[in-house]
């Protein structure tokens, strides 16, 4: 460890210890977040400890003992149960330890929050619906309770459908594990064979839309029916640009820069500077029509065309390099 020359204590001597503890390591977004968080640590000489998520509410109370035990100056909380993480995360604030929490509400005004302006994302993803299909129509609905992001979501989700009463949701399903894809694949297949008039789907997790769209395939039934979704990666935007793709847009941040902010506002508390408790990254409409005029094929050609997916300006300080991709 050698310290960032400029930067204030502890970062100027280097090796500060950070814990990076998610509830969720499977699947595209929860790799990429895990890549930005590292690539800002290293940026930072951070030395960064990564705590595995299992979808397991015990296990990630077990790590945040493991991390308070380590010695760590910050921990990084990525999603989780709040239910289950308020006594652990008390004893690490009484340690001194600063804690930064991604898409879980720990509703501590010690605790920054970072989100992807939820609200927003779902906002967007809806204007694009009733651009494509109007509003009155037969909808399918991918929602689990419990995940901060989902519920929020959900909110914008449910005025949605109280203003447009012409929009009916036929059924709501959903499925949050290891195998989320695959699982809501098969949930799918049942939905939409029970319900062969839905024409939209609303599937706000990218997991979510690669199920239904693999059900919608093996049903024969793409040419029918459109996805709206949240996130984007690399294998995203091949499914959402090749030939006769039901997957007709997502509203998505890059999960990388995200990961990298949430590192910065844990350097930033444990500097002892300013933090905002609400940290928001902005996300941005991809249609499938613009994916395909644009010629993009990878999240890092999304980045030379669009700004706010190489990098953010939350929780930045002149100290901390931010240009990691
Ligand atoms: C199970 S929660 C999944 C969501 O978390 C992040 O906010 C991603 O956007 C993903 O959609």
């Amino acid at each position: 460890a050698d310290g960032l020359s400029g930067a204030p204590a502890p970062f100027d001597k280097g090796g500060v210890k950070v814990a990076l503890i998610s509830y969720i390591s499977a699947g595209d977004f929860f790799q990429a977040y895990q890549a930005g968080a590292e690539a800002q640590a290293k940026a930072l000489d951070i030395d960064l400890r990564i705590f595995p998520g299992r979808q397991d509410a015990a296990e990630q109370r077990e790590q945040i003992l493991q991390a308070i035990n380590l010695g760590v100056s910050g921990i990084v909380i990525d999603h989780g149960l709040p239910e289950s993480l308020g006594d652990v995360v008390q004893q690490a604030l009484d340690k001194g330890i600063k804690v930064v929490a991604f898409d879980v509400n720990l509703n501590n005004p010690k605790i920054p929050q970072v989100e992807q302006s939820d609200h927003e994302l779902a906002s967007l993803a809806l204007e694009q619906v009733v651009k494509d299909n109007g509003n009155s129509f037969n909808a399918g609905y991918v929602y689990v309770a419990g995940f901060a992001p989902l519920d929020r979501r959900n909110e914008v989700w449910d005025k949605f459908k109280s203003d447009n009463k012409g929009v009916i949701e036929k059924a709501r399903f959903g499925n949050v594990s290891d195998t989320t894809a695959t699982s809501t694949a098969d949930q799918a297949k049942a939905v939409l064979t029970a319900n062969p008039d839905i024409s939209v789907i609303f599937a706000p997790y990218d997991e979510f839309a690669r199920g239904v769209k693999l059900a919608a395939n093996d049903l024969g039934i793409a040419s029918k029916l459109k996805i709206y979704s949240a996130d984007v990666s690399t294998a995203d935007i091949q499914e959402i640009t090749e030939e006769g793709s039901p997957w007709v847009a997502t509203v998505a941040t890059n999960p990388a820069v995200v990961g990298a902010v949430s590192i910065r506002a844990a350097a930033l508390k444990i500097a002892g500077q300013t933090v905002p408790h609400q940290i928001t990254v902005k996300p941005t409409l991809l249609t499938q029509e613009s994916l395909r005029a644009a010629g993009v094929k990878t999240i890092e050609e999304l980045a030379e065309k669009i700004p706010a997916f190489s990098t953010s300006d939350a929780a930045t300080a002149s100290w901390i390099p931010d240009k990691l991709f």
